[in-house]
């Protein structure tokens, strides 16, 4: 049975969002999970089950296997290349248009690899932990979203003499200065901050809801399920983002 939205909280909130004069989006897995992209644990299916994510979303992993390592993100690539963007994906993007149009600030950041924010056409998007589509030459640091699906082979050489991994940010490294740059300065000038489909449990991601409600932003969190991060929530709805923010959108959008 479909959680029922609380009409009232749903319309205070999108007031709230309609007449921000600065908002951030932070997005986790939950928002790509209706198009069918699996989230961490999720992609722990088949002949990744016996597989810990954390423990293969490493450098030490890669390092220790680079075959395996190339083998499991390849996988994902493809994946999240035969889903599309759902209608929360697309809600967000219309919010971001309908929010600059008027003038003011919108930011999207997301901790997602599988780029279905940019094929739903939204613009300002800080990519925090990279992208599956992106390679990385371990020799020369360059990247490349143009190698072949799926690769040739497990892992691929570089023509530069090193290996091609995986162009995102794994556990234990930084994550890309001038994406946590932009972050950090969305988030401590915002008024309002929606996080959306994230366990708030990886940081230094989770850190920016934890930034925008120091700074008296009020904070919207959409996710069925409660997160560490709920009690800083004005506006928490437990239902799926797919079918939350087209609500939020439609009345943004008409404001
Ligand atoms: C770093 C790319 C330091 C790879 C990912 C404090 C400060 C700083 C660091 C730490 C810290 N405490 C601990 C750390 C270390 C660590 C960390 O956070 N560990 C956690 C697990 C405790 N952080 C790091 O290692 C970061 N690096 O800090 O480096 C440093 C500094 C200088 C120099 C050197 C080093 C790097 C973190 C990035 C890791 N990479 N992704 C890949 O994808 O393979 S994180 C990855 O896992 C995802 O991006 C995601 O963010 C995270 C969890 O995955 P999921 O569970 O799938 O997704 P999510 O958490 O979003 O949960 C899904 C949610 O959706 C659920 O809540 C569910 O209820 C909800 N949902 C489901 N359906 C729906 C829905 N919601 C709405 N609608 C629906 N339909």
């Amino acid at each position: 049975m479909t959680p029922r939205i609380d009409e009232a909280a749903s319309r205070e909130a999108a007031e709230a969002l309609a007449g921000a004069r600065s908002v951030v989006a932070l997005t986790g897995a939950g928002v790509s999970a209706e198009s069918g992209v699996p989230t961490f644990r999720d992609a722990m299916t088949g002949l990744w089950a016996r597989f810990d994510a954390q423990r293969l979303a490493t450098r030490e992993a890669f390092e220790r296997d680079p075959a395996l390592v190339s083998r499991w993100y390849d996988e994902r690539r493809m994946r999240c290349a035969g889903c599309v963007p759902n209608a929360g994906h697309s809600a967000l993007s219309s919010i971001e248009r309908a929010i600059t149009a008027r003038g003011r600030s919108f930011t999207l950041l997301t901790q997602n690899v599988d780029r279905l924010h940019r094929r739903a056409g939204s613009e300002r998007i800080v990519e925090l932990h990279g992208s599956l589509f992106a390679w990385r030459c371990t020799a020369t640091g360059k990247e490349r979203d143009d190698l072949p699906m799926p690769l040739p082979c497990y892992p691929m050489p570089s023509e530069a003499g090193g290996l091609y991994r995986p162009g995102v940010v794994w556990f234990g490294e930084a994550l890309p200065a001038e994406a946590v740059r932009r972050a950090s300065l969305a988030a401590a000038s915002c008024d309002l901050f929606l996080t959306i489909g994230t366990s708030s449990v990886v940081y230094p991601a989770a850190g920016f809801v934890e930034t925008a409600a120091s700074v008296g932003a009020r904070i919207i969190e959409i996710n069925p399920h409660p997160t560490p991060l709920s009690h800083l929530a004005t506006w928490r709805f437990a239902a799926p983002s797919g079918e939350l923010l087209p609500q939020l959108c439609a009345r943004v959008c008409l404001e």
